[in-house]
């Protein structure tokens, strides 16, 4: 039986001064409250307004609207295989084009990527594949090193731009490269091949997302960095 006074069985009619003072009226088990990873991101300038919605443990679900069809459609890939709850609102000057719309997206949800992953407690931090879509095939891997850097080795095939508003699909390395910056990711994309850039760019976001769900996954607690800190 332990001295300390914390003993129930030890009875001295008083618990020592200090335990009495630092103990909470009604003690957490904090093993049982799941932090939240979430986040939201409003990001409004003279070109663009944005609101950003992140659960990085939801199903998959997403209510995207950029007013840029194209884009629309690969954020929610980036939900539906991150296995991501998110909710993007942006209104942008699509008037003169759909670059500012694009970038001021990216960087919001890249933003919010950041804040919900908080300390990466227990996170797996790299993870790493090839993504197939029919003849395209994408090799990404991320680290979530706290380091914006990133590796773009994409060459796209020429082609018109995706859908109206038009996505130019030189807006795909510009997009991802915003995101992984605010994300303070470091990541990899290169083409091993491919000729249809709507697959090219698919499965560029659709192994983005994944990497990003095995990265975010916590399986072990503490910090994953020699340093402390990621
Ligand atoms: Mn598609």
């Amino acid at each position: 039986m332990s001295s300390s006074g914390h003993s129930p069985g030890f009875s001295t009619g008083c618990a020592p001064e200090a335990a009495r003072i630092g103990a909470p009226k009604r003690p957490v088990n904090r093993k049982t409250v799941p932090m939240a990873r979430t986040a939201t991101v409003t990001r409004t300038t003279k070109e663009t307004s944005i609101e950003v919605r992140l659960d990085l443990d939801g199903s998959g679900a997403s209510h995207i609207s950029t007013g840029i069809p194209f884009y629309d459609h690969m954020l929610e890939q980036l939900a539906r295989h991150g296995g991501f709850d998110l909710e993007i609102a942006a209104t942008g000057d699509l008037h003169i084009d759909t670059h500012h719309t694009v970038e001021d997206v990216a960087l919001a949800v890249g933003e919010a990527l950041r804040t919900a992953l908080g300390d990466k407690a227990g996170v797996r931090r790299f993870a790493s594949g090839l993504y197939p879509l029919d003849e395209a095939l994408v090799e990404v891997a991320l680290d979530l090193s706290g380091r914006p850097h990133v590796e773009w080795n994409v060459p796209m095939p020429e082609c018109l731009p995706l859908g109206t508003p038009p996505f130019d699909p030189s807006l795909a390395e510009h997009a991802v490269s915003s995101l992984a910056t605010n994300a303070q990711i470091t990541l990899h994309v290169n083409l091993k091949s491919g000729r249809n850039v709507h697959h090219i760019i698919e499965a560029t976001f659709k192994g983005l997302a994944r990497c990003l769900r095995d990265a975010v996954r916590v399986e072990s607690t503490g910090v994953p960095s020699t340093k402390g800190t990621l």
